[in-house]
């Protein structure tokens, strides 16, 4: 998506900038940057910025909530691709972290970058205490035990075994839906209006993000049914937990967009016209990977 590169290009600068050079020892640094670094679609740290810039906030004091967000991304796809979760090999095109180094430095890369995002919040002076703290606390309750990682631990927990479209609702709400709920309510932190526009970002988020999930669990069939040649819905993705599997592609499709209908009419609902965070809710259900 075009409107996204600018945002992509500066976290990606601004984290290029943060890691060069970097304290830690190698192959602790190679392997924070190799997880950071040129690669992802950058969503969390656009949605950020998106949100600042529709509260009529200028980008530079919204930099390290940005950073601190894709660190935090990076953190739990590196430990989420581990061989003890879903042991994958490959991540945005190249061997996952613990392939191209070892599964000691992935894990304690992971650490050291979940550390890192709270490290950089903690130290953005330029922000007023009470920005700085609002920021912090959305991103850790989003990150920690009762959000993404509560996520995650249910996801295992359920892994092989039958579970409603209400349950899945619940894993994938904190799995991949907190942090893209923290990215916007992080966006509006600075904002006067803060207090007024969180319990709509909340719900805007919770939506969004899980409209993004059912779209990345229609991604995985349909991307697997072209590689193993067998039409969509027919192959081994349909035994994970995902809204194709419980629902069938084509309800989940219904789904999806019903869910970013609902992400459009509660944008529409807020003071603010962003014809660039419209294009980015549409960007979250027409992605190809
Ligand atoms: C290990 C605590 C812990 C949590 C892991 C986020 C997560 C929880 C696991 C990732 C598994 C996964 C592939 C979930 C699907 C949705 C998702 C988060 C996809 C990856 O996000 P993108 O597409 O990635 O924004 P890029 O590479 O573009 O940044």
């Amino acid at each position: 998506m075009l409107a996204l590169k600018p945002y992509q290009q500066r976290v990606e600068d601004l984290l290029h900038r943060h890691f060069h050079p970097h304290c830690a020892p190698d192959p602790l640094a190679s392997a924070m940057r190799y997880a950071t670094l040129d690669g992802g679609k950058r969503i969390r740290a656009a949605l950020v910025w998106l949100t600042g810039e529709a509260c009529g906030l200028p980008p530079e004091p919204l930099d390290p909530a940005a950073m601190a967000i894709e660190l935090v991304h990076a953190y739990s796809l590196v430990h989420d691709d581990l061989p003890a979760m879903d042991d994958d090999d490959l991540r945005r095109g190249k061997p996952t972290v613990h392939r191209a180094f070892d599964e000691a430095t992935a894990i304690l890369a992971g650490d050291a970058l979940l550390n890192e995002a709270f490290e950089l919040l903690a130290h953005a002076d330029d922000l007023d205490d009470t920005i700085r703290l609002r920021q912090l606390r959305t991103l850790t309750a989003a990150a920690g035990s009762c959000g993404m990682v509560a996520g995650q631990m249910l996801d295992v927990e359920t892994t092989g075994k039958p579970i409603s479209k209400a349950e899945l609702e619940h894993i994938h709400t904190l799995k991949t839906g907190r942090l893209i709920q923290a990215a916007l309510v992080m966006g509006a932190a600075p904002s006067n209006d803060y207090e007024t526009l969180a319990p709509t970002l909340e719900k805007l988020g919770k939506t969004l993000g899980l409209a993004f999930q059912v779209h990345d669990d229609i991604l995985d069939v349909e991307q697997s049914s072209e590689i193993l040649g067998k039409p969509a819905g027919s192959d081994a993705a349909l035994d994970k937990n995902t809204y194709p599997a419980l629902m069938g592609l084509e309800a989940a499709k219904v789904y999806r967009d019903e869910l970013i209908a609902d992400c459009h009419h509660l944008l529409d609902t807020l003071p603010f016209r962003q014809p660039v965070f419209h294009q980015l809710i549409d960007y979250i259900a027409k992605r190809s990977h």
